[in-house]
């Protein structure tokens, strides 16, 4: 049994509380996997409650799952994030272990996921399929997708990740209730991970091994139609947390562009006396208010969000004043 490391308000005397673990197991379609992911986890973690959230699978993957021992929830909007939105909102425990119901993520590595966040040393461990040390099998176009995104994000958000897209994660409560998730899709991880590093959450990854998805199971991704919705999502993400960079460097670029034309336009002026150049004159002027009004908004919003974070802040106190003392 895993215990609170939590002992400042503990009485000497007293046992810490032993903290709840619930596995949340997203699944459409399953039923060939998810009856062996769920003893999986069982085994690893006894003490665990296991809820499985399905979406009006057409196999019976409810059916299968409830016989395996997992609470079964029914989601009726079809989409992972939904999924996902419905499993923080509807489960209350101490610490959240989020996997797959394909049976490609290793339960022999749950411990190593657990360690940290229970020790305190991380609100959110990830397992990496990618980072030095794990070995996974990749489809080839899944894995130069994720190193896309990987470096897309770390270029954005100055982050040194290996694996944004894994859908192995352990989380504290703390981090599971707070996190404004919308998106409905494969979106959900990149949400998820941008969300929880622009709200200071400490993210730690963990190698883990990749296997493929088994004989006859099918994946419910979409390359081009979810990557495309990944990249939309890190873009919104990027525009709504850092809006100054956002547009900043949308008014720069377009400033920049803006001196060429200007540049001819003021030439001409040099050499004759007279702005002959009257178009690129015109565009050259466009551009570059186009430009300015680009960065003033970015202020604007880099002003407001600072304002917002702090909003949020004095929420998150009291409704930590207003609830019981947890994790
Ligand atoms: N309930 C529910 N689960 C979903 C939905 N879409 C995907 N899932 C589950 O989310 C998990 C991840 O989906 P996968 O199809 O494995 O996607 P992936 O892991 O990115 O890709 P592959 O493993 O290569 O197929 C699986 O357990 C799916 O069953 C959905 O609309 N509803
Ligand atoms: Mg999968």
């Amino acid at each position: 049994m895993f215990h609170s490391s939590r002992t400042a308000d503990t009485p000497s005397s007293e046992q810490p509380a032993p903290l709840s673990i619930a596995v949340l197991i997203p699944c459409l379609n399953e039923a060939r996997s998810i009856a062996k992911v769920v003893r999986d986890f069982k085994t690893q973690l006894p003490q665990a409650s296991i809820y499985v959230f399905d979406n009006n699978s057409a196999d019976g993957t409810g059916q299968v799952a409830h016989e395996a021992g997992a609470i079964v929830f029914s989601e009726a909007r079809r989409g992972k994030g939904y999924v996902v939105q419905s499993m923080f909102e509807r489960v209350d425990a101490d610490i959240y272990l989020m996997v797959d119901g394909d049976d490609t993520y290793p339960a022999e590595n749950v411990l190593q996921l657990l360690a940290p966040v229970l020790q305190g040393e991380a609100d959110m461990t990830i397992g990496s399929r990618i980072i030095q040390g794990s070995s996974s099998e990749f489809k080839p176009v899944n894995f130069m997708g994720n190193i896309f995104f990987q470096n897309l994000i770390n270029f954005i958000f100055g982050t040194h990740l290996t694996d944004i897209l894994s859908g192995y994660r352990c989380m504290v409560r703390k981090l599971v209730k707070n996190l404004p998730l919308f998106v409905t899709g494969f979106e959900i991880e990149a949400e998820i991970t941008i969300k929880s590093l622009e709200r200071g959450f400490r993210l730690l990854e963990v190698p883990v091994n990749l296997r493929s998805r088994g004989e006859g199971s099918q994946s419910k991704i979409r390359i081009v139609r979810d990557g495309l919705r990944i990249l939309g999502t890190i873009f919104a993400l990027f525009r709504d947390y850092k809006p100054l960079t956002f547009f900043g460097s949308l008014g720069l670029v377009t400033i920049l562009l803006g001196i060429l034309p200007g540049i001819r336009a003021i030439l001409g002026y040099i050499e004759t006396g007279l702005v002959e150049k009257f178009p690129s004159a015109i565009l050259s002027v466009g551009m570059i208010l186009t430009g300015l009004l680009f960065i003033m908004v970015g202020l604007i919003l880099h002003t407001l969000n600072r304002r917002f974070r702090e909003m949020e802040h004095f929420l998150r106190v009291l409704s930590e004043d207003s609830q019981p003392s947890r994790r």
